[in-house]
């Protein structure tokens, strides 16, 4: 029996930080077309379902028309799809699940769509899920506990899947998500009967990654964030053929489309600007409509080359999606411009100034910075 494990489609997430309107909306959309990717995948597959192991929506309240979108891409994917709520759209009274517009819609566009909000059983033709939702942002109990004590015996030789939705290790120092403490929706594994378990599809953390032989994060089908070092791997699903008490055959397929890049760059003035432009287009192959990018630019350079990255610049912020910028490029003027400045003898006071500006350039904080920019302006003034 095969089946797609996916989850963290945060459906209605708001990309505050990207400025432009229009951009904005390309890549909120981008969440609801990558369903049609999985729907793909599903008929090549051959899946009997889709799981979303949680976080099918952004926020537990999401808008109306995300709801709307959300539906009638699930109801097109041809195949039944069971979700479990996660913390971004975590269960219980008050959650999008409960509410007439989600409940009127789901009905209407998405039939296929089964929620699963209780830690109960359900069985299937081919398989028992056993889902362990959230009921709330942060559960302090393990959600996956009422699996600890259960009589398997009753599900025969049926295919038996746990679906969840926390952190099973620490990560890092704040887990995946940027809101939580990694100690909240603590999932410990160990502690399951993994003999009764055929597969444990997990959700939360955004890349793709195995835990052990049966449990998997399938990350987040397209990438929402820039990357986060190696080994994490955004933009999947995951295809699991499976059997009773057979160790799951896992396979990843790619369904991500942006292309969230992460680059750093040292500048001077012998190399130019030439080195940026070509690492931009022919390393990133940047420009195709599709790409982020998260640039640190670090080096020296001279008052025009200044002037020219600045027109560089403004033109890749109009072609990417996004440009997040970290300059921390100091400004050096080279000798011709120096001298441009400070050698007039047709104006002694402006060499005079220059001279000031210069020396206070050369020096550490707020004073220096606003000595960068009046020379400039001064150097753009004499051209
Ligand atoms: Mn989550």
């Amino acid at each position: 029996m095969t089946f797609l494990h996916t989850a963290d489609w945060q459906m209605g997430k708001p990309f505050a930080r990207i400025e432009d309107e229009q951009k904005r909306a390309l890549v909120r959309q981008e969440r609801i077309h990558v369903l049609s990717r999985i729907g793909a995948h599903a008929q090549e597959q051959k899946a009997e379902f889709i799981l979303v192991a949680g976080d099918l929506f952004d926020s537990p309240s999401p808008d109306k028309a995300t709801v709307s979108a959300t539906c009638a891409a699930i109801g097109a994917l041809k195949v039944p799809v069971y979700a479990i709520p996660g913390n971004h759209d975590h269960g219980g009274p008050g959650s999008v699940w409960e509410q007439p517009f989600f409940i009127n819609e789901r009905q209407a566009l998405a039939p296929n769509l089964t929620l699963l909000l209780q830690a109960q059983a359900l069985e299937l033709d081919s398989a028992v899920l056993l889902p362990c939702p959230l009921l709330h942002q942060h559960e302090t109990g393990d959600t996956t506990a009422w699996l600890r004590s259960i009589d398997f015996s009753a599900f025969g030789t049926k295919t038996r899947i746990v679906i969840a939705h926390g952190t099973v290790q620490d990560f890092g120092p704040t887990g995946d998500d940027e809101n939580e403490p990694s100690i909240a929706n603590y999932l410990d594994l160990a502690r399951l009967p993994m003999e009764e378990l055929d597969y444990i599809a997990l959700g939360d953390w955004h890349g793709m990654k195995q835990i052990n032989a049966k449990s998997w994060y399938s990350g987040t089908p397209e990438p929402d964030r820039f990357p986060r070092g190696a080994g994490n791997l955004p933009g999947q699903i995951l295809a699991v053929t499976v059997e009773r008490s057979q160790n799951p055959q896992v396979t990843p397929l790619s369904t991500g489309r942006l292309r969230w890049h992460e680059m750093e760059h040292t500048l001077s003035e012998e190399a130019g600007l030439t080195s940026l432009e070509k690492a931009l287009t022919s390393d990133l192959n940047l420009g195709t409509g599709l790409d982020l990018l998260r640039l640190t630019l670090n080096g020296q350079l001279g008052i025009s080359a200044l002037t020219e990255l600045e027109s560089l610049i403004s033109t890749w912020q109009a072609r990417l999606l996004r440009l997040r910028l970290h300059q921390k490029i100091s400004i050096a003027p080279t000798e011709e411009e120096i001298t441009a400045l400070t050698q007039r003898t047709d104006a002694p006071l402006i060499a005079k100034v220059a001279e000031q500006l210069l020396t206070q350039c050369r020096t550490e904080g707020e004073s220096a910075e606003i000595a960068r920019s009046a020379l400039r302006q001064l150097h753009a003034t004499l051209k």
